[in-house]
């Protein structure tokens, strides 16, 4: 009896990627010991890159590779913060022929890994380049007001600075799918801004490298992986793990997904919110394209720069949000001042009331009374609405929301146009004293980019697995019966405004109470 194949989501979760024990081959990885500088693994292209064959590199010292001054150069750097000395200007002599490389050292299981990276002659960058590549697209960055407009602003310097064909900040959202929120591209190609991607397309597994390491690069997705020779580890036995190798081949999976989507290069930088993943600028080439390690270190710090900003930026949003919120609440209190009833109170100032939700109806509702503004259904239906309303407060909650209340109440299917979203404030329970505010349908025209199903595969081993989707064709989904969903911070304005009009309540009932006296 022979288990059903596994052809869940999850599979793309289990991948192991960070041990692929082989390399993207533009360029050759070596393992070493820290003691006594000796080679454990080589990936196999070493003979065609360096000259040198895996058999002629095993168990050697360092010092068959490198003169004595590189030597302790690379010997100088293990006592130093790696981030500081990479890359290191490396050469090697074979058969009286130079080579030389960009060098980039870490520590991994014990080992110590350096991977040598070709040096082009357009990769040297000078003071001036550097102040072009930073001091630029920072000052831009910073006179950005809004998240939107830093975002567009990113895209478009890191394509300026890199010239990718295409460069697009992507958002993840709660449940880890993404939108494509910015982007600056060839005139030529399709645009993907709008597009939304289903969060199996960055696995768990990759994300967590994507903090690790804050910048992944895939100069060409066409090509054949070169296996680290021995296989394993000999220290330890084991895979080697490759999380901060910028050489880790790629899974076979997202090259698959590349190809369809006519990529041929790809870069990523991680946006960080609070130590959180919030997003990825996200580079396309349509053909293959080599980023020199001091052009993606510079890529990288604009990464965390833009992360900075970011962090502020949706502060200061925040921020705007709340002065808002409190002066509708100031209003309210300076009103209350010059009425006698609740009623009055609210109806002083509606739109007040309305703008604290955003909404575009207000229902203010006491004892039997129904008092409505802005748009609302007829008074029969609003009737209806507060008898189906009152038992879907939990327990002890004073407030109940819903972006899509002809779904969740059919009976209001039919004024979806004014009233598809609900927030609902209990004021009193014994009183019947409620406030609603009331949302129109909004027709969410969703981009997603291709298909949601997976399609799956059978490999050779006859194994299921999945394969990406391979169309990348727009197709809408609209969402009926949906309104703007109810924001945390205009929930608690709602609380808010509950607590201020109890205290006005009170007030007034003291002022009655002294007058009778
Ligand atoms: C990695 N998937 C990625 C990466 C991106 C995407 C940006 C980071 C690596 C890179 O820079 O290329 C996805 N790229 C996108 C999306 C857009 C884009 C959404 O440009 C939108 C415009 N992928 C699948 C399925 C699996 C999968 C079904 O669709 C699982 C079987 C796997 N994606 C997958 C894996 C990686 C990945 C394993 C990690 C690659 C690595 O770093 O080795």
């Amino acid at each position: 009896d022979i288990a059903p194949p596994d052809v869940s989501l999850t599979n793309c979760d289990r991948e192991p990627i960070h041990i692929p024990s082989a390399i993207q081959p533009h360029g050759v990885l070596l393992t070493f010991t820290e003691a006594d500088l000796t080679l454990l693994q080589v990936s196999r292209n070493v003979t065609t890159v360096i000259g040198l064959t895996p058999e002629q590199l095993w168990g050697q010292p360092l010092t068959h590779l490198f003169a004595a001054e590189q030597l302790e150069q690379i010997r100088g750097c293990l006592t130093a913060d790696f981030e500081h000395v990479n890359p290191l200007r490396l050469s090697v002599e074979v058969d009286g022929q130079t080579r030389s490389f960009g060098g980039i050292v870490h520590r991994a299981d014990t080992v110590v890994v350096l991977e040598l990276e070709p040096l082009q002659a357009s990769d040297e960058i000078d003071f001036f380049d550097f102040y072009r590549f930073v001091k630029t697209p920072i000052s831009q960055l910073q006179r950005t007001q809004t998240v939107a407009e830093l975002c567009h602003t990113a895209a478009a310097e890191i394509r300026r600075i890199t010239g990718f064909d295409r460069v697009m900040i992507y958002r993840f959202d709660q449940a880890g799918a993404g939108d494509v929120i910015a982007e600056d591209r060839r005139a030529d190609l399709k645009a993907f801004l709008g597009l939304h991607y289903p969060a199996t397309d960055i696995p768990q597994q990759a994300k967590h490298l994507y903090r690790l390491n804050l910048l992944r690069l895939i100069p060409d997705a066409v090509y054949e992986p070169v296996p680290l020779e021995p296989q394993n580890n000999p220290v330890t036995d084991a895979p080697l793990d490759m999380s901060l190798s910028v050489l880790r081949s790629v899974s076979s999976v997202h090259r698959e997904y590349l190809g369809n989507m006519g990529v041929r290069a790809s870069m990523s930088i991680s946006l960080l919110k609070n130590q959180q993943l919030w997003g990825l600028i996200a580079c396309h080439h349509c053909s293959p394209k080599l980023l020199s390690y001091e052009l993606r270190t510079i890529c990288e710090f604009l990464g965390q720069s833009i992360s900075l900003e970011l962090a502020t930026k949706s502060e200061t949003e925040d921020l705007d949000d709340q002065v808002r919120l409190q002066s509708i609440q100031a209003n309210f209190v300076k009103a209350s001042a010059h009425c006698q009833t609740l009623a009055d109170v609210l109806s002083h100032n509606p739109d007040n009331l309305m703008a604290l939700g955003r909404a575009s109806g207000l229902i203010f509702y006491e004892g039997d009374a129904i008092i409505s503004f802005g748009q609302t259904p007829p008074e029969p239906v609003i009737s209806k609405l507060l008898d189906w309303v009152e038992p879907q407060f939990e327990a002890d909650a004073v407030l109940y929301t819903t972006a899509s209340l002809g779904l969740r109440c059919p009976e209001m299917a039919d004024y979806r146009q004014v009233a598809s979203g609900l927030m609902a404030l209990r004021i009193s329970r014994v009183q019947k004293i409620y406030l609603l505010w009331l949302r129109p349908e909004v027709v969410q025209t969703v981009h997603w980019g291709g298909q949601q199903k997976q399609q799956e595969g059978v490999d050779a081993d006859g194994l299921t697995y999945l394969s990406p989707r391979k169309s990348f064709e727009r197709w809408q989904e609209t969402v009926q019966m949906r309104s703007l969903p109810w924001k945390a911070c205009e929930q608690e304005a709602a609380l808010e405004l509950r607590s201020t009009i109890i205290g006005v309540v009170l007030q007034k009932s003291d002022e009655l109470a002294l007058l009778n006296a």
